[in-house]
C-alpha cells in the first residue's frame, strides 16, 4: 500500500501568525494565499504490516529518529483518527531550492496528509484533506489548493480549513524570491507568533482582519494587482510591527532585508511597481508583473552582490502521482 503525492508550497499575501489552539493549529484570524509554481514536494507514503519500524527519508538521507519525531507523531495522530496501526516508510523529496528562502512545511505536510489518505484509500473530500493538511503545519492547509487559497479561520477542528478564491486566476502576477544571506539563529515560527501576541499592536491587527480578506478577495476579482500588493505588503508589515513591538521585541530583518524593502520602494517611486512580503525570516519576496519582472531582477542584483533569486508564479493544488 504505496502512494505518492505532490504539493505546492504557498506564499501568505494575508498573513496567519497565531494559534488559538496549538494542537489543533487553528489560527486566530484567517489568511490567504497564493500558490507557488516553482517550489514542491513529493512525498510517497508506504504501510506494510511486515514493516518493523517507522522510517522517514527526506532527500534521499535517512532521517534519525529525533528528526523525524514531528512528523511520526503526526502520522501516528492521523493512525489514531482513522484507526490503523501498521508501520510505514516515507519518502520525501523537496523541490523547493534552498536558495528560494521558502518554508517548505506547507508543501510537505499537505503532500504527507494527502499520500497517507491515497495510501489507505479513505475517500476524503479535499476540505477534509486541508483539515488534516493543518493538523501538521498551518500552512499547509491552504497548499491543498492552487492559484488563490483562503484559510477561513473557523472556530474548531471541524471548521477551520482553507477554501479556493481561484484555483487558475488569468492574473499578470509573477513573485521572486531572494534570499539574502544570513547567519542568524531562527526563532521558529511558533515561538514568533506567541511572542507577537503580547504587542499592543496585535490586537487592533486581529480585528482588522475580516477587512483584510474582504478587500483582498474583492482585489483579486477586479483582478487589481496593485491593491493585491498593497494589501500584501501592509499584511507582512503589520506581522514584523507586532513582532518589533512585543514584551520581547524580536525581528526577522537583517540588514539586506531593509536594503530590499527600501529598494522596492525606490523602484515604485520610479514607476516600477513592485511590493515584498517578508515571513519569519530576512528573505523577502517581490511582488510584481511580467513587464517590470527584468528590471526589478537587475536592481536587486545590482543592490545584494551573489543574490539568488527563483521566479515563480501561480502553482496547482496537491495531486496523486
Ligand atoms: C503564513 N507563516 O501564513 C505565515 C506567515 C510564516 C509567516 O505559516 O506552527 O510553519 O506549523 O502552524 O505554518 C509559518 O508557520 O507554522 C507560517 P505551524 P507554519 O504562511
Amino acid at each position: 500500500m504505496k502512494k505518492t503525492a505532490r504539493a505546492h508550497t504557498n506564499i501568505a499575501l494575508i498573513k496567519y501568525w497565531g494559534k488559538a489552539d496549538q494542537a489543533l493549529k487553528t489560527p486566530l484570524m484567517s489568511s490567504l494565499s497564493m500558490t507557488l509554481d516553482a517550489f514542491y514536494t513529493d512525498t510517497t507514503f508506504e504501510h506494510d504490516s511486515s514493516l518493523t519500524e517507522d522510517t522517514f527519508i527526506l532527500n534521499d538521507q535517512k532521517q534519525s529518529v529525533e528528526d523525524s519525531k514531528r512528523v511520526f507523531n503526526y502520522i501516528h495522530l492521523l493512525q489514531e483518527k482513522f484507526g490503523v496501526n501498521d508501520h510505514f516508510t516515507i519518502r520525501s523529496t523537496n523541490h523547493v531550492p534552498t536558495s528560494a528562502g521558502l518554508a517548505s512545511s506547507a508543501s510537505a505536510f499537505a503532500a504527507l496528509a494527502t499520500s497517507f489518505v491515497a495510501s489507505y484509500g479513505l475517500d476524503l473530500s479535499k476540505k477534509e484533506l486541508s483539515r488534516l493538511a493543518r493538523l501538521g503545519s498551518g500552512s499547509a492547509t491552504r497548499s491543498v489548493y492552487g492559484g488563490f487559497v483562503e484559510w477561513k479561520k473557523g472556530f474548531d477542528d471541524e471548521s477551520s480549513y482553507a477554501a479556493p478564491i481561484d484555483e487558475n486566476p488569468d492574473l499578470d502576477l509573477s513573485l521572486l524570491a531572494i534570499e539574502v544571506n544570513t547567519k542568524q539563529k531562527k526563532i521558529s515560527s511558533t515561538k514568533g507568533m506567541q511572542l507577537a501576541q503580547t504587542s499592543p499592536f496585535y490586537q487592533p491587527w486581529l480585528a482588522r482582519n475580516e477587512e483584510e480578506i474582504a478587500e483582498i478577495k474583492q482585489a483579486i476579482q477586479n483582478n487589481d494587482f496593485t491593491r493585491i500588493g498593497e494589501l500584501s505588503e501592509l499584511s507582512a508589515n503589520e506581522m514584523h510591527a507586532c513582532n518589533l513591538t512585543a514584551k520581547e521585541p524580536f525581528t526577522y530583518f537583517e540588514p539586506e532585508t531593509i536594503k530590499i524593502i527600501k529598494l522596492v520602494e525606490d523602484l515604485r517611486k520610479n514607476g516600477i511597481e513592485c511590493y515584498y512580503t517578508i515571513d519569519a525570516g530576512p528573505n523577502v519576496k517581490i511582488l510584481c508583473t511580467l513587464r517590470n519582472r527584468k528590471d526589478i531582477i537587475s536592481a536587486v542584483q545590482k543592490t545584494l552582490t551573489n543574490v539568488k533569486i527563483v521566479v515563480a508564479s501561480f502553482g496547482p493544488g496537491v495531486t496523486l502521482l
